[in-house]
């Protein structure tokens, strides 16, 4: 993906995906937990999770990215369902014990503790942060645990 100019520094996206089936999530979930159109129905999503502890249509896109210090992550929820870009030091379970279970990731990321409503990010939301140090982030989604994305800052 070619990086988009803003003034000195660039910007890079990461779209945050999902394939909810809005009939029978928000029956199991409650109303507005997803506003797309069709998609997986809600017994799929949870049996897809028991046999492969993830379900791909939930991921973050694209999964690695490198930007260099300065320059502008934006995460963007182009799914139907609330999804985190949570920054953490190690990938691990989110806020939702029964999908932690189903994935595996049954050791929580403290940063998925100390969420704060804004960082919910809602379908057709998006948050940007500009990149102040060099290294490798990790980014995942607090709900979702098995989404997630690398990226790598570098310097000019
Ligand atoms: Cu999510």
């Amino acid at each position: 993906m070619t990086p988009v100019t803003v003034g000195a520094h660039a910007q890079r996206a990461i779209s945050m995906l999902d394939a909810c089936d809005p009939d029978s999530f928000n029956a199991a979930l409650g109303p507005g937990t997803c506003v797309r159109k069709g998609g997986v129905l809600f017994d799929d999503f949870i049996d897809l999770l028991r046999r492969h502890q993830s379900v791909g249509a939930w991921h973050f896109t694209p999964p690695q990215a490198s930007l260099n210090v300065g320059d502008q992550l934006l995460a963007v929820n182009r799914g139907g369902e609330t999804h985190t870009f949570t920054e953490v030091e190690e990938f691990g379970g989110g806020i939702v014990p029964m999908l932690n279970q189903l994935s595996g990731l049954t050791t929580v990321a403290p940063e998925c503790t100390q969420l704060k409503p804004a960082d919910f990010i809602p379908a057709g939301g998006s948050s940007s942060q500009t990149e102040g140090e060099q290294g490798v982030e990790k980014y995942q989604c607090c709900i979702h645990p098995w989404m997630r994305a690398e990226v790598r800052v570098g310097k000019h």
